[in-house]
């Protein structure tokens, strides 16, 4: 079945590919996957219709049939479980620990990402957004160190590209063109990412949604 998902109408991010809907793009393009994006202005994020979808009123959401799933992890890992072999390797052991990536991502590495942006976007103007910065920043540069070290010289983290790769390189781009250039071998491993040909699709698509929406305008 055709799943749905959500974006937004006309992503903040003028179509650098950062809102989280890319990552559910990528891997429906990796599993091949057809899919149809319903999108929303942000007027309808708080609305019920919307909410009874995604309870925070945020995107992406993915429906199937009967299914409505919300949180891009979880999405991604539904994915992967109806595509095997797609973007989790088969053996229990090696599928186990993808999935451990997967939730690095998003526990670990996402979280200090997410605080340096609300420090820079929403802390700039208060008497302790300046004051917080250096601890704000450390915690994601020894995050990033830590991650660089694990990686080392291999092109993805645990054996071929995996789930737990798609996630990870998905919360790095965000640090583009910031902390990362501090790290090149963690540069390296996001432009190995976006050579894949699922990426650039992806890529494609949702950046295609935003110049739409731009010339409407
Ligand atoms: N944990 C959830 C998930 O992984 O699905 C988080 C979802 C989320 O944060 N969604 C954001 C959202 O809907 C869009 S992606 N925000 C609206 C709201 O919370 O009211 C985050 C995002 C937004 C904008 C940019 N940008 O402009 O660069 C980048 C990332």
């Amino acid at each position: 079945m055709k799943p749905t998902i959500t974006a937004f109408a006309k992503s903040p991010d003028e179509g650098r590919g950062l809102a989280r809907d890319m990552r559910v793009r990528w891997a429906l393009e990796e599993a091949g996957q057809d899919y149809d994006v319903r999108l929303v202005p942000w007027e309808d994020f708080g609305k019920p219709a919307h909410r009874k979808l995604q309870p925070f009123g945020q995107i992406p959401t993915y429906e199937e049939g009967d299914l409505v799933l919300f949180e891009s992890g979880a999405i991604v890992l539904h994915i992967a479980d109806m595509h095997p072999g797609a973007l989790l390797p088969d053996d229990p052991d090696a599928r186990a620990r993808a999935i451990m990536w997967m939730f690095a991502a998003v526990g670990t590495l996402e979280q200090p990402v997410v605080d340096m942006e609300v420090n820079e976007y929403f802390e700039a103007d208060k008497p302790w957004g300046a004051e917080r910065r250096p601890a704000v920043e450390q915690r994601l540069r020894r995050r990033l160190a830590d991650l660089s070290t694990r990686l080392g010289d291999a092109d993805w983290l645990d054996g071929d590209f995996s789930a737990g790769d798609l996630m990870m390189v998905e919360v790095l781009l965000r640090l583009e063109g910031q902390m990362i250039d501090e790290f090149p071998k963690l540069v390296a491993y996001c432009d190995r990412a976006r050579e894949r040909p699922a990426f650039k699709r992806a890529f494609a698509a949702q950046k295609a949604v935003f110049e739409q929406a731009s010339k409407e305008a």
